[in-house]
């Protein structure tokens, strides 16, 4: 029983909040918006609400670029607006996640500009300068390792003439971790927003914050190009476990909730060293595995298909290995960062689309973890039209990897259109258009003109519909979510085994209460992910006890419909629980 957390019985949902809800007309989601949509996540069923960054920012990022981790961005609002923000999730009994950034910071922020400013300046050493090394005459970055949004870490600054490593853009230059005031500023920030009423942390890119401090090469893995992912020398580095501790012991002070992306790493055994129920560093962790799974080896936008086996292998992994170690889960299948979850997992055609999302919301809220849900994918939100034009992309990756394409092959259209067709499916501005409320202008995200167009789906794909309708996504999803409640020790905290594990269609799995929980139900997932029928033989001991249907997409699947040759004929993207 000392293993039940709060934390691990609630779900998350999360707030993109230039792209939530406009209060104000000028085109950009903010915190009164976001506060006048409160009951809605309630109603929804969500425990917390996360929000991405909303710290004062150039935006070269979306606000991963913080130019000051105690302002707020004008255009969001002020920190009184935060105050009364805080106040309204407390007073319906949630609470308030907050993106902590700190890997790196913007380049506009104060402790950069003095950091560049001279190799003697106390702020030089937040940062990490290297010197240029000379080959042919030639200045070239003190090693190859690549950034994430295209070219090289490393950019050279004039004024010092030394380089600086930043794993993103050039405008988000890397913390160094080494220097003891790092840590000490990020803990003063982390106690500052816990103290106005934030109760947790998302943290970006945090197994990132430690280096191998030989900077060394990357080895190849794309010989087209002169820049390689750095990752074995960054990704849980090694002082990482150090650092969280001390974060960690912080955040215990509060009882606050802590999520940590860890981007790159695919042993579960790395990530329990900082999820590991006795660790005290955080509570659950993001992994790369199913998300990356359409991505191409070096470059995501490469076109690279998915299969069943794979997810099925991926699921299984996590599931247990967190089970067996008492380490914990963060589900998720959508962010800020990703495609929409029926356009890249199941199907976005119309006859489809609703049975996907219900699909993967049984998918995704039968697992064992802390369930998060991105905004738009309760109401089963797909990727952006097939015709979104280059001139609708915002985000700084797509732009770069765009920029990139036409300058090494600035004839080769086909190329151009193969990239064109994998944005529409990887972009990140995928999940990034505006909220759709209503049928009213502008989805009645705002009365002026939004800063990323609203997809053009919004008259019949919006939340008031389906608020109004018992059998939508949004209310299955809500459905799924009591569940999860209802039955805790079996959905929550049980443990996971694949069934016919070999199967092609279909991805079945039992989930079953711990020995010692006071639960007894057992639970049997059946999900078709193919569009068509599919026949399905149940396990013997499915037979014998078929139980009762709690949930399904199909509203007359209320008996399991099991024939006498002990199978049952599954719809089109049919899910039972
Ligand atoms: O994301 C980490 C990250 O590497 C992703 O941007 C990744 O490139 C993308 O998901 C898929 O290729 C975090 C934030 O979530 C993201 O929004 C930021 O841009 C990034 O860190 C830098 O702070
Ligand atoms: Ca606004």
């Amino acid at each position: 029983t000392s293993l039940r957390k709060w934390w691990k019985e609630s779900s998350v949902y999360q707030v993109y909040p230039a792209s939530f809800c406009d209060s104000n007309g000028d085109g950009i989601g903010d915190i009164q918006g976001i506060i006048s949509k409160l009951d809605y996540i309630k109603s929804l069923g969500s425990d917390i609400v996360w929000l991405n960054p909303i710290f004062s920012s150039p935006q070269v990022d979306m606000g991963y670029d913080i130019s000051d981790y105690y302002g707020i961005h004008p255009q969001y609002g002020t920190v009184e607006d935060v105050n009364e923000l805080a106040a309204a999730v407390h007073s319906r009994h949630m609470k308030l996640v907050l993106d902590l950034v700190v890997n790196h910071t913007s380049d506009q922020h104060p402790w950069f500009q003095e950091s560049r400013s001279s190799v003697t300046n106390a702020y030089r050493d937040w940062y990490i300068w290297r010197k240029p090394v000379f080959r042919d005459g030639e200045k070239h970055p003190p090693n190859n390792w690549r950034s994430y949004f295209g070219g090289s870490a490393w950019t050279y600054d004039e004024r010092t003439e030394e380089y600086y490593l930043h794993l993103f853009a050039r405008e988000q230059p890397d913390l160094n971790w080494e220097n003891p005031q790092v840590p000490a500023a990020v803990h003063e920030i982390i106690r500052y927003w816990l103290d106005r009423g934030a109760d947790g942390f998302r943290m970006d890119v945090i197994n990132f914050i430690s280096k191998d401090q030989r900077f060394p090469d990357a080895p190849i893995a794309d010989p087209e190009s002169p820049w390689q992912s750095g990752k074995d020398f960054y990704a849980c580095g090694p002082r990482l476990h150090g650092h969280l501790r001390d974060i960690g012991r912080i955040l215990k002070e509060y009882d606050a909730f802590s999520v940590g992306e860890m981007l790159d790493v695919e042993n579960p055994a790395e990530i329990l060293k900082a999820v590991g129920h006795d660790r005290g560093e955080i509570n659950m962790a993001f992994h790369f595995e199913i998300v990356n799974m359409d991505h191409g080896p070096t470059d995501k936008f490469a076109n690279r298909k998915w299969d069943l086996q794979e997810l099925k292998s991926i699921v299984c992994k996590w599931q247990n290995f967190m089970h067996d170690n008492h380490g914990w889960n963060a589900l998720y299948l959508e962010n800020h960062d990703q495609g929409r979850s029926v356009s890249r997992f199941a199907s976005d055609r119309p006859e489809h689309r609703e049975l996907s999302a219900k699909l993967l919301a049984t998918f995704l809220g039968c697992q064992s973890g802390t369930l998060f849900v991105y905004q738009g994918q309760e109401l089963g939100m797909p990727n952006v039209p097939q015709d979104w034009p280059l001139d609708n992309y915002r985000d700084i990756e797509t732009l770069n990897h765009w920029k990139e394409l036409i300058s090494r092959h600035p004839e080769d259209i086909s190329m151009h259109e193969t990239a064109l067709a994998e944005y529409r499916l990887k972009s990140r501005d995928n999940s990034r258009t505006p909220m759709q409320w209503d049928d009213s202008l502008n989805a009645g995200f705002s009365v002026g003109e939004p800063w990323i167009p609203v997809h053009c789906d919004y008259a019949t794909l919006n939340a008031a519909a389906q608020v109004k309708d018992p059998g939508s996504v949004y209310w299955y999803w809500s459905e799924m979510l009591r569940l999860r409640k209802e039955y805790l020790g079996t959905l929550v905290y049980g443990s996971f085994a694949l069934v016919d594990p070999e199967n092609q269609d279909v991805f079945a799995f039992v989930r079953s209460p711990s020995p010692g929980s006071s639960s007894l139900e057992r639970a049997l997932i059946v999900l078709n992910f193919r569009p068509y029928e599919v026949t399905w033989a149940l396990p013997p001991k499915a037979i014998s006890n078929p139980g009762r249907v709690v949930l399904s997409n199909y509203p007359g699947r209320t008996e399991t419909g099991l024939e006498p040759s002990g199978s049952i004929s599954l719809g089109p993207m049919e899910a039972i629980v």
